[in-house]
């Protein structure tokens, strides 16, 4: 499915959703499906609210991107997805690590820059990787990681293993030279990647009006021949079912698929960006479509009891308590030194 094509001389900076609200149609779901993705979008909030505070007590140091807001990207893109699949990630990436499988602790004493670390606390934010679930980074270098998408992709048709990569991007990276050529070779090499735009109206304090010409990401695959989609990303399930046919797609036939979700970050793009360069409204209206008020009362619509409400809720409370505990609990990483190599 497809949304008209709308180029930038025909939209405004108020005009950035994809379907209007008469439009947005309810996805069938139960609660179990959705309980458990309900539960993932909360406790990665938690914990960047978690990591938001630390930094600001200064227990975390370096960058620190948040994706809050954004939930309904990553949670419903992943659950699409099997173990034997990779996805490669920005700079935004706490989100994906978790959704892929890697716990709450050893994320937040990565960011703490402790032992236990995911990557020993050694990388921080920006670089989280873990190889026992197939979460291939977390990388620094905008659209730098699409080609690096596309080789983790071209070794599974090499292989035979039958998986998927999924990569996530933001539009700013869209106008990079990685980006263009990690699309021309998933194209013309036919590899099983799924190309996901997380287009969340900002790169840095630039507005999408502002950077790209044509504001609709998804149609760079018409270049390619390469399947497209574009949709609202306020809808966990909705991200996943469409997402599930992309992923069909590369998994049955090894097409790569563009699909642009549009989205919104209810924070500066890092920490030490105060947001001044949007209003208090725009931030306001895209709040009140955030996708884990809107999945929680869609839970409560379909019968999940309240007090199973409360009570998931407060496990994730606790689990993301236990995480920070344990990463202030950690010993400091190790020196750099016995990881340098030498010739
Ligand atoms: C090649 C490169 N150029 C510039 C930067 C600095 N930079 C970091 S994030 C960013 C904005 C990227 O925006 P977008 O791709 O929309 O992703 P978002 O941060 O919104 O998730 C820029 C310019 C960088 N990290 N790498
Ligand atoms: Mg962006």
């Amino acid at each position: 499915m497809v949304a008209p094509v709308v180029t930038a001389s025909q939209t405004t900076p108020d005009t950035k959703r994809v379907e209007s609200d008469e439009q947005q149609e309810l996805v069938d779901t139960t609660t179990a499906e959705l309980a458990p993705l309900y539960r993932q979008m909360l406790a990665i909030r938690r914990m960047e609210e978690a990591c938001a505070k630390a930094y600001s007590t200064g227990k975390i140091g370096g960058f620190l991107h948040l994706i809050i807001g954004q939930e309904a990207v990553c949670v419903g893109a992943i659950a699409a997805i099997e173990n034997k699949d990779y996805v490669v990630a920005t700079y935004r990436e706490h989100g994906h690590a978790y959704a892929k499988g890697v716990a709450a602790r050893p994320i937040m004493a990565e960011l703490y820059g402790k032992k236990t670390g995911l990557v020993k606390g050694l990388g921080g934010s920006m670089h989280l990787f873990d190889k026992p679930t197939n979460f291939l980074g977390g990388y620094g270098i905008v659209g730098g990681h699409v080609p690096i998408a596309a080789g983790a992709a071209f070794a599974s048709k090499y292989r035979g293993d039958g998986a998927v990569t999924l990569c996530f991007f933001g539009e700013g990276a869209s106008t990079i030279g990685g980006f263009a050529e990690g699309l021309a070779l998933a194209a013309l090499w036919k590899l099983p990647v799924v190309l996901i735009c997380e287009n969340n109206q900002y790169s840095m304090g630039t507005p999408v009006y502002r950077s790209l010409a044509v504001e609709d990401v998804s149609l760079r695959a018409l270049a390619h021949g390469m399947p497209r989609d574009r949709f609202d990303g306020d809808d966990v399930v909705k991200v996943k079912r469409r997402i599930a046919e992309a992923v069909e797609r590369a998994r049955t036939t090894g097409e790569p698929s563009l699909v642009e979700v549009v989205t919104y970050r209810f924070r500066g793009h890092s920490m030490s960006d105060p947001g001044l360069y949007r209003t208090k409204d725009e931030v306001e209206e895209w709040r009140r479509r955030d996708p884990l008020n809107r999945s929680r009362q869609r839970l409560l619509d379909l019968g999940f009891p309240e007090s199973e409400l409360n009570a998931l809720e407060e496990d994730v409370k606790a689990e993301i308590e236990d995480a920070v505990k344990f990463a202030e609990d950690s010993p400091p990483a190790d020196e750099y030194f016995p990881y340098v190599i030498k010739e």
